[in-house]
């Protein structure tokens, strides 16, 4: 069935997967990862749609973009101007068609992670299933202040907002359809986005299972750690008020 998809390609048919992969300044790497995951999607023999969702580059990423788009039918875009990742994340997964979503970060396109996730999600193990890399048996190679970081948040997030959990920033794999209301109701953006879709996932009833992950980075992230912490302390204040006093 072919469908209008509202950015800037029509693809011929509905794919089964939908890769979402947020992207930000990431000329160095983007091609690469792109082909390389697009061979591996293409080697798991299911039809498949990379959406790439662009916003706010300074460098030559959204050009990139939009050429691995025309080298590949299987490539789509979406872009907008502020560099914010939940909003990309956001538009991704409201540009997507599959019947499942798989949300990536170009520095791991983790094609395991993918394998062992759709195995569950076909089985109808979990309606979502999370790539942690704070599992007892995950492989985090991240240097030690990331992985202190992570381990705060999601002692905050579990105190504030009752997440059950190891982690919410990881990879992530969906139905579409059991997520969709979900994604409608968050209300925060940038970095904490993934954390209250995996929260509001869990408040909602949504089966989510954490799978442990081998973390290892192409590249260090673009934005510097301790340049995050405002806007997540803000947005913090703001899930919590939402969550917790308005009960929204
Ligand atoms: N569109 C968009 N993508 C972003 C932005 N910031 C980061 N990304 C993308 O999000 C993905 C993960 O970003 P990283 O910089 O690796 O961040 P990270 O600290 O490893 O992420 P976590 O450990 O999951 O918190 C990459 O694909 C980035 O290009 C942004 O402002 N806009
Ligand atoms: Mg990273």
């Amino acid at each position: 069935m072919a469908r209008k998809t509202g950015s800037n390609q029509t693809p011929e048919t509905t794919p089964e997967i939908s890769v979402v992969i947020p992207c930000y300044n990431e000329e160095a790497i983007l091609w690469g990862a792109v082909t390389e995951l697009h061979a591996g999607l293409l080697a798991l023999g299911r039809s498949f749609e990379i959406l790439i969702s662009e916003n706010g580059s300074k460098d030559d990423t959204r050009a990139i973009a939009g050429k691995l788009s025309r080298a590949f039918p299987e490539v789509r875009t979406v872009f907008s101007d502020e560099p914010n990742y939940g909003k990309a994340l956001r538009r991704g997964i409201e540009s997507a068609l599959g019947k499942y979503v798989i949300c990536e970060e170009i520095d791991l396109c983790d094609l395991d992670f993918h394998k062992r996730a759709l195995k569950i999600l076909d089985a109808d193990g979990a309606d979502m299933v999370i790539g942690s890399k704070a599992h007892r048996e995950a492989h985090d190679e991240r240097p030690m202040t990331r992985r202190a970081a992570t381990m705060v948040m999601n002692g905050l997030l579990r105190v504030l907002l009752g997440f059950r959990g190891t982690d919410t920033h990881g990879l992530k794999a969906f139905r579409r359809d059991r997520l969709l209301h979900t994604v409608e109701k968050c209300v925060v953006d940038r970095d904490l986005f993934a954390s209250e879709l995996v929260i509001r996932a869990q408040r909602y009833d949504v089966r989510v299972v954490e799978i442990p992950i081998q973390i290892q980075e192409k590249r260090p992230p673009s934005i510097h750690l301790f340049k995050r912490v405002p806007n997540v302390l803000k947005n913090l204040a703001k899930l919590v008020y939402v969550v917790r006093i308005r009960n929204r």
